[in-house]
Formats: C-alpha cells, sequence, structure tokens
C-alpha cells in the first residue's frame, strides 16, 4: 500500500442512496480501489447540519454502511468507517475554522441552496460544513477526491485552506485534486431533468434507489419526464432524454452519444424499457449482496470497527503534527 496516492471520499446519510451517488461517486470509487489508497467513509457528522430523528439516523447511517460494501467497496482493499468514529475530524475542522474566511463561506453554492431550503435552521454547522470536509479530505493526505461536479467547488476551497495553511507553516497538509468522472457526474431527476437526481428528493419518482426493485425500477425509468418531438439524441434542448442516455451509457460504459446512435430511430417506449433493465441489471447484483449483509451483522461491524481504527491511526498522525506547527504542547 505505500507507495499508492490515497484518496478519500465520503457521502452523507440523508434520504437514501441513489443511482446519481452510485454513478458519481461510488462507481469512480469502485475503479480506484486497485490503483489508490483509498479511504471511503459514512460522514454522519455531516448529516446534522438537518434536524434528523435518531432511530431514522442511526438506520440510515448502517444502510448506507452496508450500501457502500454491496456496491463493491472492499475492507479488504479499502478502509471503510463512519465519520462520528474518528474524533480527529472535529478536532481538525475547528483548527480550519480559524483559517477560513466568512466571505470564502458564504460563496458556497450548497450553502446558498440549503440555507434556502430549511430557512428556519440556518445554523452555523450548516455554514461551517465545508471546512468539515476540508478535514476530512487533509487528515489523510488526500491527493485525489472523486465526487461529483457538486462538490467541486469544496474541494477547491479545501485546497485553498491547505495552501492558506502550508504557506504559513510549511508543507503540513497535501493540496488535493477533485476526481470527476467524465461521464455521469451529473445525473438528473427522472421527473425535473434539468436539476440533479437528489437522495433527498420528497418525490421517489425522482431518484432511483441503488436498493429499488426491477419492477419499481421500470416504472420509475417510464414515468421519466421526456419530450414530444419523439427523437432519441443527444443534444441541447432534450435534458430528460439526454440523462436517460446518461444513465445508459454509464450502466454499459458507454458514451451518452454513443447510446444514441444505438437508439436511433427507436420510439420512447422500446428506448425506456432498454434503459430500465440496464439499470436493473446493474443493480440486482447490489440487491443481492445487501441483503446478505443484512444477515450477518457482526462482520459489518467488525468492518466498521477495523475502518475506524486503521483511519484514526492515519488522522491522529495528521493531527499531532499540525498542533506541534501551531505550538500546542504535545500530549
Ligand atoms: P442531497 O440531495 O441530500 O444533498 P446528494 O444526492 O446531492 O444529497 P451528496 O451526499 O451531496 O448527495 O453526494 C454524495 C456524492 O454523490 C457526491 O460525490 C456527489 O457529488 C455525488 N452526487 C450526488 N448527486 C449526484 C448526481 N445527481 N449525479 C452525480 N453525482 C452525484
Ligand atoms: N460534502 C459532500 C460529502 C462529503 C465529502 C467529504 C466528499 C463530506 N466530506 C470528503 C468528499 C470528501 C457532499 O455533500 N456530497
Amino acid at each position: 500500500m505505500e507507495n499508492k496516492k490515497r484518496a478519500f471520499s465520503g457521502i452523507q446519510p440523508t434520504g437514501c442512496l441513489t443511482l446519481g451517488n452510485y454513478v458519481g461517486a461510488v462507481k469512480s470509487w469502485l475503479n480506484m480501489q486497485e490503483e489508490f489508497d483509498c479511504i471511503f467513509s459514512v460522514v454522519d457528522m455531516h448529516s446534522i447540519t438537518v434536524r434528523q430523528d435518531p432511530a431514522a439516523l442511526r438506520k440510515r447511517c448502517m444502510e448506507f454502511f452496508c450500501e457502500y460494501i454491496a456496491c463493491g467497496l472492499d475492507p479488504e482493499k479499502s478502509i471503510l468507517f463512519f465519520q462520528s468514529h474518528v474524533s480527529q475530524h472535529a478536532e481538525l475542522a475547528w483548527i480550519l475554522n480559524c483559517f477560513t474566511y466568512m466571505g470564502e463561506l458564504s460563496r458556497m453554492t450548497q450553502f446558498k441552496e440549503k440555507s434556502a431550503r430549511h430557512a428556519d435552521n440556518i445554523n452555523a454547522g450548516l455554514f461551517t460544513y465545508p471546512v468539515l470536509m476540508a478535514a476530512d479530505i487533509l487528515l489523510y493526505g488526500a491527493e485525489i477526491v472523486p465526487v461529483g461536479h457538486d462538490q467541486k467547488q469544496h474541494v477547491e476551497l479545501t485546497r485553498d485552506i491547505a495552501e492558506r495553511f502550508n504557506g504559513v507553516y510549511g508543507d503540513v497538509f497535501v493540496v488535493p485534486e477533485p476526481y470527476i468522472p467524465p461521464v455521469g457526474a451529473r445525473i438528473k431527476s427522472l421527473q425535473e431533468p434539468e436539476k440533479k437526481m437528489s437522495k433527498s428528493d420528497p418525490n421517489p419518482n425522482g431518484y432511483i434507489w441503488v436498493l429499488d426493485e426491477p419492477d419499481v425500477i421500470m416504472k420509475k425509468i417510464k414515468r421519466a419526464v421526456t419530450d414530444s418531438d419523439g427523437e432519441i439524441a443527444y443534444r441541447e434542448g432534450k435534458d430528460g432524454i439526454n440523462n436517460l442516455l446518461a444513465i445508459y451509457g454509464a450502466m454499459t460504459d458507454k458514451t451518452p452519444q454513443d447510446a444514441a446512435k444505438e437508439f436511433e430511430g427507436l420510439g420512447y417506449g422500446v428506448f425506456k424499457e432498454r434503459v430500465g433493465e440496464a439499470v436493473a441489471e446493474t443493480l440486482a447484483p447490489i440487491r443481492d449482496k445487501y441483503n446478505d449483509l443484512l444477515k450477518n451483522k457482526d462482520y459489518v461491524e467488525s468492518v466498521y470497527k477495523n475502518g475506524a481504527q486503521k483511519a484514526s491511526a492515519i488522522a491522529y498522525k495528521t493531527l499531532r503534527k499540525v498542533h506541534k506547527k501551531l505550538g500546542f504542547i504535545q500530549r
């Protein structure tokens, strides 16, 4: 493992893991497992910027963790853990808060969107959320951060914070690069194809859950909003069809343009059926593996405990170095 570059990423356990998350994030994580030294976290501390019901959150955290493994993240190759199990994330976040400007945070698109959506609870955590994300990444010296397009701005802020800190104290942090998959970085909602597919969409017809049954997948794809010109082509102004082509492409490792050629001249009905089949086929083994994991709670527990231990050993070293640079007395 020693000479491999390190990758870090995470998903917050809100809503349910969607095809958008799978294509935009988890799928590139799978490809990275061989080449990189990977660390993936269920970032539970991020999810409390919005009020959560404790029982529901507990259930969802476990669900996401099992989904990670079911999707193919391999505890023998990658470190898998819950963010709240490694206290250094919160500790480093505080320090980085003191190296981040209010102006920078108020420019973050996600903050602007979420504070508009949760106007009754614009808490400081929502505002400083990107600082916790910077801590997640910088604690592990990650060189690469595989995320969907919407997270690029946060990784860029992480770079700025790291460079600012390094500018004062020398080379402490590795400055990370985002990795955005070329295809599928922006899977759109099936109901409102101008918006991204979101796991906290109140309308389940807008997204596909990675554990959806084949008949549910087919129904959702058949109901997907398209257009009325009847032509299967990948071009501007055809958001719904473009999205289905991107989904099909992601399922079959083709570009949306190549996928469009495959369906040239066919009707939307047949096209949707083929897209639905491709999605159902990709997700079936994930659902099977997930159901096996549910029967094996001890194994799952050993994975996250072991993961937290390994993550913590790395994080401890970084935090120790940071403390020393800052002038704190070593413990
Ligand atoms: P929410 O809607 O609850 O804010 P989300 O669906 O955007 O959640 P996140 O937890 O913000 O999910 O994102 C997890 C990962 O999945 C990130 O790397 C993000 O970029 C990626 N991702 C999320 N939605 C999509 C999408 N529609 N297409 C591609 N990638 C996505
Ligand atoms: N902010 C991200 C989730 C996230 C993350 C991270 C992604 C938290 N910490 C570290 C990559 C690296 C989101 O909302 N998708």
